[in-house]
């Protein structure tokens, strides 16, 4: 029996979600085949209410001919109504005609669809009882009587702070951090936590712990301080319902009781400080005697902000354990989590009542082997608890986070070194499902995947944040807009940033102008590559997973900042004016300078026109013509403002750096007859920079793109290895965990970059994973096709420095995968295409004849739809399933030298050199090289001066040729 079989219902992006906040939900499903090229070519989905009857159901698609197998928007015979579960069910057909079975069947349920239906008051404790002010951590309860006979019981909960909920003594769920930080004063999520198993009939309480977190802790660098309300306070509403069909709803209201809790400081950059003595025990069971605690009172906050769940909720993805403690030269008893990571300590000890245990949290060591605070700038990020003494006694802090490897203790009893099983480190981050794997014959890089991806999961706790540590862990545009992509690789990220997108489009400043944080708490206005986040994210999440409906609410938006760069200015096609970041951190800065030399009106000009042309596809998308065609024209004339004032007429690009002719290239803003010249110089610029880059934020994630899209993927590998400062592996190469704010962080001498801005968590310059799973692995997209229904498969290989390099990403439609690997002068290409999708597949340097799949002789059929061959190989369009190519080709792996390679390139390559000196051996006597470095090898043919006797140059390029 054939297998057709359909996987992985979700809804909204989630599987068996509660909190579903919208009328229209989007489903989506996988397919398994066991033949290849299967496609999907009709569905049925039959949505049903709680009474499970698919019989009765309220939407049934009927057999619907359509190959959309993610998506698919409910049409529902009747609304949804709040508050209310629902079964769903799939089954499809192919185009081979078979009929697969029913799914397994789904489940999704709706939250408060309207915000009528909130009946619950914001609570905080009576100012006469407890100083709204305090600096410790509030708890509130509520006992009350059901009835028996529950049959499901829903509570939908959020604070103006951070809060942690209970029922009858027990945790409700493992999130933490809720309600998460959004643009608070336009938005507040709330959860929905399913309650039904923690209640019973009888007596109940409900305890809600709150502390300031975002909301009231105090947020911003250089002191800013910025605090979105004056009183924390917390929301709830408790719906029961009994199996005699009626409901009982409890609410947060004035019959709350009030009291301090154990934390009795908690802020975001400064870390918790909690006594244990202080804990109530039972506090949040129905017995407890809360007649000393004091009332609530309710606050007047907004209700019309709240919204459900967007984000993935934060959680305790991995426990790690210390690898190692150790006293360091200034006597510091420290332990090494082994891993830069974000998240918080975990305490087990058993230690007398009343001591105290202090943790200091920092990234590295200085290079006497001294915990390092410096770059954490004023904040603290230090834990201080105080123990109760009664046994083991089991302590995370609630309401902080801390970025950090290594982690200074005091207080603890004993001395010398720490015994490690008293400490686990608990790794927080939004809760993503990971999606992708990149791997090589390299170690070195593969340590890099794993760098950009702790970069990822410390940065990714709720907002893209550019750095976990210091007084600063804020949503920069900038940052998020560079790194997108090869999140998206890495993790499913659709709902973080669908949450983000929102509030950035919040607070967008009427002009269309996008703050440079979102959530906005540092103030301050608009910079090119920055704001342009507002069109390059709703983009790329709609590439990576075809989110027509993110795209067509952020089209206001999206427009709104291509309008905004339009009317600065006088000349409304070039942006040169205002303030910009420019190529952040870029090496080529002046000294004591962050801004690097590429000039800040060609990048803003430059990001003007890609975001010009993403709008135009945008419209395209959403069936705005007349604006497409709008912006189309736009688009051309900017660049052709460009141009007429950043390159000339030959191709030269007026700024000689490297930034400049990246986004040139990238952008496409060269004509094409000049194109191949601008890629030559920025080679030319890389070479003779000893295969060292100079780029920042704004050219780091495209160089080695541009590099490898005109023909110098060589180069670009070269650049990705490049071992010595500064490239991707001198970080690697100083035993780094995370990828650095700086190219130097920590300096050759092991001194550090100044204090004032050296974050050793920050993933801009991870930016390159995208590359390396697009270009190194091959594992693309056709853009033209969003959610990778077309995939694009074409390995560039590179150097024979890596010998295999193989990556996945678990698509809407299901994992692809890409993997090559060389032995001698065989390259064998495995592929794997997930069902309903298709993929085309380059084969570079292969022949038609010479190429096998799965062992024989390449034909069309059994997957593989069509073969053809073009100049770079053999060019294949298959279907779904696992494909092995093999082929030889002796010159792929080539170093490729020419008469045109430059002796700087010959002298990087060891091989290379000893060619030259073999051939030419009085070149390497005295100072003449140094006169020859950026010369090509025919230009030192030509050069009298170099003496080359005839026939020697032919002799060198021939054994180059060979290598
Ligand atoms: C610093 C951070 C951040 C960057 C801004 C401009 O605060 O490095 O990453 O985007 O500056």
């Amino acid at each position: 029996m054939s297998v057709l079989q359909v996987t992985d219902l979700t809804c909204e992006y989630r599987k068996n979600p509660l909190g579903i906040g919208v009328r229209v939900p989007r489903f989506g499903w996988r397919l398994l085949s066991d033949s290849r090229g299967t496609v999907q070519k009709g569905y049925r989905i039959v949505v049903t209410g709680t009474d499970g009857d698919f019989g009765t159901p309220v939407w049934d698609s009927g057999y619907t001919e359509s190959d959309a197998s993610i998506q698919v928007e409910f049409v529902g015979t009747e609304p949804l109504h709040s508050c209310t579960p629902y079964l769903y069910k799939v089954k499809v057909w192919d185009a081979a005609g078979r009929e697969s079975e029913w799914s397994e069947t789904a489940r999704f349920e709706t939250t408060l669809l309207d915000p009528s239906e909130w009946q619950a008051s914001w609570i905080t404790p009576d100012a006469a009882g407890i100083d709204p002010q305090s600096e410790a951590s509030f708890l509130l309860r509520k006992s009350f009587e059901l009835k028996s006979g529950i049959a499901s019981a829903r509570i939908y909960a959020t604070a103006a702070g951070l809060y942690e909920l209970f029922a009858n003594g027990r945790r409700v769920s493992d999130e933490v951090l809720s309600p998460g930080w959004t643009s608070y004063r336009y938005r507040l999520q709330y959860q929905t936590y399913d309650v039904t198993d923690l209640l019973r009939n009888g007596s109940n309480a409900i305890g809600i712990h709150l502390g300031d977190g975002w909301y009231r802790g105090g947020m911003g660098f250089e002191s800013r301080d910025f605090k979105y309300g004056d009183r924390r306070a917390a929301l709830l509403q408790l719906h029961v319902k009994y199996e005699d069909g009626t409901e009982e709803i409890i609410v947060s209201d004035e019959s709350w009781k009030c009291d301090i809790g154990p934390v009795t400081y908690a802020t975001i950059y400064h870390g918790e400080k909690y006594d244990a003595r202080l804990e109530q025990d039972g506090w949040s069971e129905s017995g407890f005697q809360d007649g000393s605690w004091t009332a609530a009172e309710t606050l007047d906050l907004p209700m019309d902000i709240l919204v459900p769940q967007e984000n993935w909720p934060t959680r305790v993805t991995e426990t790690i354990r210390p690898v190692s403690s150790f006293v360091t030269p200034a006597g510091d008893r420290v332990l090494d989590m082994g891993q830069n990571m974000v998240g918080r300590v975990r305490l087990n000890v058993s230690v007398p009542a009343g001591t105290k245990i202090v943790l200091r949290h920092a990234e590295v060591l200085d290079r006497d082997g001294n915990i390092y605070f410096g770059n954490l700038r004023p904040a603290k990020q230090t834990v201080e608890y105080t123990a109760k003494g009664e046994g083991t006694e089991s302590y995370a802090p609630h309401f902080t986070f801390m970025g950090f490897r290594y982690v200074k203790v005091e207080g603890f009893p004993g001395g010398g070194t720490l015994p490690l099983d008293a400490f686990a480190g608990e790794v927080l981050h939004s809760d993503m499902e990971p999606t992708g794997s990149f791997e090589t014959s390299d170690s070195r890089v593969n340590k890099l995947q794993s760098n950009i991806r702790w970069g990822q999961r410390g940065n990714f706790l709720d907002v893209p944040t550019d750095c976990p540590q210091r007084d600063e862990r804020l949503g920069w545009t900038g940052d998020a807009q560079v790194f997108i992509s090869t999140a998206l690789f890495n993790y499913q990220g659709a709902p973080f940033f669908t949450k983000w997108l929102r509030d950035l489009k919040a607070e967008q400043h009427p002009n269309g102008g996008v703050p440079f944080v979102i959530p906005d708490v540092a103030g301050g206005d608009s910079s090119a590559a920055w704001g342009d986040a507002a069109v390059i994210c709703p983009w790329t999440v709609y590439q990576y997973y075809g989110d027509r409906r993110l795209l067509a609410e952020q089209y206001g938006s999206m427009k709104a900042w291509v309008e905004y760069i339009r009317a600065q200015g006088t000349n409304e096609y070039l942006w040169n004016t205002g303030f910009h970041f420019g190529d952040w951190l870029g090496l080529d800065a002046k000294e004591d300078s962050y801004v690097g030399a590429t000039p800040r009106e060609l990048i803003a000009t430059a990001y003007y026109a890609y975001s010009t042309r993403l709008l135009r596809q945008t419209a395209e998308v959403l069936g705005h013509s007349e604006d497409a065609a709008k912006y189309g024209e736009l688009h051309e004339r900017i660049v052709q403002a460009y141009r007429e004032e950043f390159l000339t007429a030959t191709g030269r690009v007026a700024a000689p750096t490297q930034t400049a002719h990246v986004l040139t290239l990238m952008f496409d803003l060269a004509d094409e007859s000049v194109r191949t010249r601008v890629a030559k110089d920025l080679n030319d610029l890389v070479v003779e920079n000893g295969y060292h880059l100079t780029t920042g934020f704004v050219g780091t994630p495209y160089l080695c793109f541009t590099l490898s899209n005109h023909g110098y993927h060589h180069t670009a590998v070269r650049l990705l290895l490049q071992e010595s400062y500064p490239g991707w592996l001198y970080s690697v190469s100083q035993g780094a965990t995370t990828i650095w704010e700086h190219w130097d962080s920590l300096k050759p001498d092991g001194s550090f970059w100044s204090d004032d801005m050296n974050s050793f968590n920050h993933y801009a310059y991870g930016a390159i994973g995208d590359w390396m799973y697009r270009k190194v692995a091959g594992l693309d997209m056709d853009p033209s096709v969003p959610a990778f229904k077309r995939i694009h498969i074409e390995p560039l290989f590179g150097t024979k420095a890596l010998t295999y390099a193989k990556a996945s990403h678990l698509s809407p439609y299901g994992n692809i995968e890409s993997g090559w690997r060389v032995d001698g002068d065989r390259i064998s290409v495995n592929v794997t295409v997930p069902v309903n999708a298709t993929a085309e597949v380059v084969l570079r340097g292969a022949t038609v004849a010479g190429l096998k799949e799965s062992g024989k002789l390449l034909a069309e059929g059994d997957g593989i739809l069509a073969v053809t061959e073009n100049e770079d190989g053999a060019v294949l369009s298959v279907g779904s399933g696992t494909y092995a190519f093999e082929y030889e080709n002796a010159d792929l792996f080539r170093a490729g030298y020419t008469e045109n390679t430059v002796v700087s390139d010959i002298l990087n390559d060891e091989a290379a050199t000893d060619v030259l000196r073999k051939h030419l051996p009085h070149l390497f006597e005295g100072p003449m090289l140094k006169f020859l470095n950026t010369s090509s090898l025919k230009q030192v043919e030509e050069n009298g001066m170099a003496r080359v006797p005839a026939g020697a140059m032919d002799a060198v390029l021939a054994d180059l040729a060979k290598l």
